[in-house]
């Protein structure tokens, strides 16, 4: 069965790749497919935008294409960067500067209200037409610095206080397990093998 992934994040992608090693399943990004088509992500949550890209890059290749749209949720700032993960401070600047923005933001702001979570949204659109979505969440804590060098983009802040680490410090299986991509992507391999 062939599966694209309609990412172009690379830390997503080996997330992906890691967490469906376990399917027969070849899954191949878009790269590897050589599609690079513009695709406006307008949509209003997490779960619309994930179904834009999912939506868009299977009408235009005509295979079974998943998507994950996902992003950082800090209470304290109102769900910022939320939707606009991404974009957040500007698609090229560098996550030091966000993440160092983002503690900033927080200075004074005491343990119980840096609460935040990692969401992600996954969508699988069909050649006929059908969507499939499914929705994971990881809570945590907004740290006072950066911290690990695993994982990707908001990683080195976000803090798992039951574990005491960050989820830049866990390995690549330990945050698998336990990720809003892990919950979202697995609940997705049940749904695909219920349907292929
Ligand atoms: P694609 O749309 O091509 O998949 P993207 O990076 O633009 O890539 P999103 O719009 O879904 O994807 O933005 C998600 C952002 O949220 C991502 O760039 C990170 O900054 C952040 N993010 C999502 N999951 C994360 C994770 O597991 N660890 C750290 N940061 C994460």
């Amino acid at each position: 069965r062939k599966i694209v992934f309609a990412t172009g994040n690379a830390g997503k992608m080996k997330e992906i790749r890691e967490i469906l090693a376990d399917t027969e399943w070849e899954v191949f990004s878009m790269k590897e497919m050589g599609i690079d088509i513009p695709i406006e992500e307008n949509g209003a949550t997490f779960e619309a935008n994930a179904v834009i890209k999912a939506k868009a890059v299977s009408e235009f290749c005509g295979e079974i294409v998943l998507a994950d749209d996902s992003g950082l949720e800090i209470d304290y700032l109102n769900k910022e960067p939320g939707i606009y993960s991404a974009r957040y401070m500007g698609e090229d600047t560098s996550y030091r500067i966000k993440n160092a923005n983002l503690i900033e933001r927080l200075s004074g702001v005491p343990d119980e209200e840096r609460t935040a979570r990692f969401v992600c949204a996954i969508a699988a659109a069909f050649p006929d037409g059908e969507i499939i979505t499914t929705y994971g969440e990881v809570e945590g804590r907004i740290g006072y610095e950066e911290k690990g060098e695993n994982g990707f983009g908001y990683d080195p802040i976000f803090y798992l206080p039951e574990r005491g680490r960050s989820t830049a410090e866990l390995s690549n299986d330990e945050k698998n397990e336990i990720s809003h991509r892990g919950k979202a992507l697995r609940k997705m391999k049940e749904e695909l093998k219920k349907k292929l």
